[in-house]
């Protein structure tokens, strides 16, 4: 517990609250529910959890529309209930991450209500206003994410605000001293209460152009729909102006020098840039100067990731971000889970963990992933998310990945709520279920705690250089050096069997296919197999 250093290399579990547990019978997962499953988050060997936001809200995108920084929406519970989950989680060694929403808030924040009221009270500038055109039309063509205009009009001040995500999450003014001087304080209210860091959202979006120029249209060849669907016209515009401006850099100074008063606290800010993502890390993450990790939507992408892909993203990562630190994640909240979107079999989920458990980087585990989850389907009935509403049926929206954890096969709601729960429970989920696979040697959730304590035990996986990273067809290969200590690692991304050639040495195998005796020059690995060795 006293490595302040523990977040390069560390494995974060993402916990997305209203679907871990329900300790009160409303449908909902909360806090409570989440200090009850900390054994269980701990048995996998993380080093820390990060909670999606938890924070008074009128949930229009479930919690990322904050109205209260500094309290507990009731549905997840109290402040008292988060003091007693850091120290549950302190207990077990399990540092806690907090997900922060700087960028914009609720509308019903008392900032904006009062930000609104007029056009001179003492927060009319903590907000992005602008007069409309004179034919009334919005200032300019930047476009929300959500879907729309990126502005929309308040028929009080008579003027436009700008939302980068949905009309109710108006974008904050960090242009404001006042803005940033108030997000400071609080961050610190909560490393007062003793978190151990944060997980930034949409960093990238902190400030947009102070002359709201119109951002240009978006050469085809250029676009890319993997992050927004391709349905959304936001995927036809360059977004120079509306995100990623360079006086961000010097916010995320100060962000970083408040971080120093707590040593041992870190950040991993959110980027997700489809064309720029790697130059922002390297930005962000330089010199100590920022957040300690971005967290990298590179292997967030539709298409099944490929040893070239794997490739390609850490070569561009030298040149873009040489002394920038990822966090890379398979799964999330906000994407369709990995089983799904890549197809994958159980034999290509152990390998894919056992791939990301070995890469240089930290890395994030979405809750469920290590089950085994495939993507829930939800009917339109039942969809929550705004933003699958929107865009239905092109897009189906954020839901299919955040249904219920499943817990117990055979109790009512696979042991997450005694009631009706607000998504329901995938029944193709009740075979994966933590109960099911916990005893069971061979499970997918044994092999994910296997690799994450190998990851634990071997400094040179945490921490260690990543070199001669070499795709050859569905091949991968490279080596994490650590002075002396060397281990080879390769990857069959593919189903046909592959034979490797081992780099000159002796190398006796640590995981994966077993076997091999010191002094051979080569092996064959099967379809989705893979072999770590250590150089003796
Ligand atoms: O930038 C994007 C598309 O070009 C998006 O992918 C964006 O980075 C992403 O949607 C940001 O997500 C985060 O902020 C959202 C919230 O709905 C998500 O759940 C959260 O992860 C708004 O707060």
């Amino acid at each position: 517990a006293t490595d302040l250093d523990w977040w390069r290399g560390g494995v974060i579990y993402q916990i997305y609250p209203r679907s871990f547990q329900d300790s009160t019978g409303d449908g909902i997962g909360d806090l409570a529910g989440i200090a009850a499953r900390l054994p269980y988050v701990a048995s996998i060997g993380v080093d820390a959890i990060w909670i999606s936001p938890f924070f008074t809200s009128p949930m229009k995108d479930f919690g990322y529309d904050v109205s209260d920084y500094r309290d507990v929406d009731p549905m997840f519970g109290t402040l008292d209930d988060f003091d007693h989950l850091v120290t549950e989680a302190h207990r077990l060694g399990l540092r806690v991450m907090i997900d922060l929403v700087l960028s914009h808030t609720s509308n019903e924040h008392e900032w904006f209500k009062e930000s609104r009221s007029s056009r001179t009270n003492d927060r009319a500038d903590w907000y992005v206003w602008a007069d409309a055109k004179p034919d009334g039309t919005p200032p300019n063509n930047w476009l929300s994410i959500f879907g729309g205009p990126a502005w929309h009009w308040d028929a009080k001040r008579l003027q436009y605000y700008m939302h980068n995500f949905l009309a109710s999450q108006p974008d904050l003014n960090l242009h404001a001293p006042a803005v940033q001087d108030e997000l400071l304080d609080t961050t610190r209210f909560w490393l007062e209460k003793g978190v151990d860091g944060f997980r930034l959202d949409t960093i990238n979006f902190y400030f947009a152009d102070k002359d709201l120029r119109d951002n240009p249209a978006l050469a085809p060849e250029r676009r890319n729909a993997s992050i927004a669907p391709a349905v959304n016209p936001y995927n036809y515009q360059e977004h120079i102006y509306s995100k990623n401006q360079p006086e961000n850099l010097d916010f995320l100074k100060r962000f970083r020098d408040l971080l120093d008063e707590y040593p041992g606290s870190a950040a991993v800010g959110e980027v997700g840039d489809a064309q720029l993502g790697m130059e922002l890390l390297g930005q962000y993450t330089k010199d100590g100067q920022g957040v300690q990790m971005c967290y990298a939507f590179d292997f967030l992408a539709p298409e099944r990731l490929r040893a070239e892909r794997v490739s390609s993203v850490f070569a561009h990562m030298k040149e873009a971000a040489p002394d920038g630190w990822a966090c890379w994640a398979f799964s999330n909240h906000d994407v369709t889970r990995h089983m799904t979107r890549w197809g994958l079999t159980d034999l290509g989920a152990r390998m894919y963990a056992t791939l990301i458990c070995s890469l240089r980087g930290s890395i994030c585990l979405f809750q469920g992933e290590e089950l085994g989850l495939s993507e829930a389907e939800i009917a339109f009935e039942d969809l929550q998310d705004p933003y699958g509403i929107e865009f239905w049926p092109e897009f189906k929206g954020r839901d299919g990945c955040r249904t219920p954890m499943v817990w117990e096969a055979s109790n009512v709601n696979a042991g997450f709520s005694d009631v009706r729960p607000w998504l329901p429970v995938a029944p193709e989920h009740l075979a994966n279920a933590v109960a099911v696979q916990d005893g069971r040697e061979g499970s997918l959730l044994n092999h994910y705690r296997r690799v994450v304590s190998m990851r634990n035990e071997m400094p040179v996986l945490r921490r260690g250089d990543q070199t001669e990273l070499t795709a050859t067809g569905d091949l991968l290969t490279f080596i994490r050096t650590d002075g002396t200590d060397r281990v080879f690692c390769a990857f069959n991304m593919g189903e046909a069997p592959i034979e490797v050639a081992l780099p000159l040495g002796n190398w006796v195998p640590v995981e994966g296919i077993g076997g091999t005796e010191p002094g051979l020059a080569g092996l064959v690995l099967d379809g989705w197999d893979y072999a770590l060795l250590r150089a003796v």
